[in-house]
């Protein structure tokens, strides 16, 4: 069969992509969707922040640094108990996925660290793929991780390794590409992506789609978040981006990463119906459900429910290997493995 799909990408032919006419794109984004996953089926993800604020690291955009000025009640460590009755509700409402994020700029071994750990393993008795975003961590850590059954780990890139100290200064990209290796390395799935309208050029989003995707293994997901801006931040007065953009990184992501879950994340409140379903199309086939993200507002279930609904959509079931592609079986952890 003739295929659209490649997974090594020049930065050049990167480039190439992202700025062909954005109708092209789409329709190039959406020829390999159709070929790597079932076109009906999105993936539905629960957040929980089980440790809020305070974090040490100065990331520009984000409400719980505490060298930003955000108004945000901090909270300590949830108990096990409550983050697995919050799980519960998640999956009734039909989250498959649950990711639980910390407000840690690292993870440290001890009392806390063993709590996450007794978190995971009640999240993925409960059937449902556990996910947390944590911080750095080291390979012994992301071993622990993996024996406590966690499915996917998020650990975002954010933006180009031009551009980071623009948004960072606490941390190095480096720090985050050993942290997702190490992941890799003890066998968990990394989701990793980024943020646009941070006030990055077009170049540093071709920058980092290209470095996403350079990653071995490519990202099991990649989270496309638009900025919240969040009052108090020095990001919180950001000009804001024009939605085609987001849609072109979101179909630019699909093509050079055509088995990976795409997710249209963080920002999703504020664009209309209409655009929703034009990233869609250009291949996101994941969606964070619930009012709230980790700190900020999200668009709801009644909205949720009804777009997917209208656009003939269907929940993805979880821990789903194998899909039906217009009468043909991709296997797209096998194709990962053998690329
Ligand atoms: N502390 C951990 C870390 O930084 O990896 C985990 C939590 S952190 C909040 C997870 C991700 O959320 C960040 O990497 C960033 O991409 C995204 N994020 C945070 N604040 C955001 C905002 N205001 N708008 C969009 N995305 C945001
Ligand atoms: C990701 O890329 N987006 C999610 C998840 N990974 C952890 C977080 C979005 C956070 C948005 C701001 C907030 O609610 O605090
Ligand atoms: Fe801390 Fe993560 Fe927020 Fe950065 S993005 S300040 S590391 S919680």
């Amino acid at each position: 069969m003739e295929t659209n799909s490649k997974q090594n990408y020049t930065l050049e032919e990167v480039r190439e992509l992202y700025y062909l006419p954005l109708l092209d794109l789409l329709f190039k984004a959406a020829e390999v969707h159709r070929e790597h996953h079932n076109p009906r089926e999105m993936q539905i993800c629960k957040l929980l922040s089980v440790k809020t604020g305070g974090c040490t690291e100065d990331c520009g955009y984000c409400s719980q640094s505490l060298h930003n000025e955000a108004e945000l009640e901090r909270e300590l460590l949830m108990k096990v108990d409550d983050v697995l009755e919050e799980a519960r509700k998640a999956k009734e409402e039909g989250a498959t996925r649950f990711c639980m994020g910390a407000a840690w700029p690292k993870v440290v071994d001890g009392r806390a660290f063993e709590r996450v750990l007794d978190m995971v393993r009640g999240v993925t008795e409960m059937g449902l793929e556990s996910c947390c975003t944590l911080g750095m961590v080291t390979k012994e850590q992301a071993e622990k991780l993996k024996q406590a059954g966690l499915h996917t780990y998020n650990h975002n890139l954010d933006t180009s390794r031009e551009f980071y100290d623009k948004v960072v200064t606490t941390r190095t990209y480096d720090d985050r590409l050993e942290t997702i290796s190490n992941l890799s390395d003890a066998g968990i799935d990394v989701c990793s992506g980024g943020i646009i309208g941070l006030g990055e050029s077009q170049e540093d989003r071709i920058s980092l789609l290209h470095t996403l995707s350079q990653l071995e293994p490519q990202p099991e997901s990649v989270p496309v978040n638009m900025l919240v801006p969040v009052k108090g931040t020095p990001m919180e007065s950001n000009e804001k981006l024009d939605i085609f953009e987001w849609i072109r990184a979101i179909a630019v992501a699909r093509i050079l990463m055509p088995n990976a879950m795409v997710r249209l994340s963080a920002g999703r409140l504020s664009i209309s119906k209409e655009a929703q379903a034009m990233a869609f199309l250009a291949g996101a086939n994941s969606i964070f459900s619930g009012e709230k993200l980790l700190t900020t507002a999200n668009s709801g279930d009644d909205f949720d429910h009804a777009l997917l609904e209208e656009l003939g959509l269907e929940p993805r079931k979880p821990f789903k290997e194998e899909v039906e592609v217009y009468g043909h079986v991709c296997n797209c952890k096998k194709d990962t493995q053998t690329a």
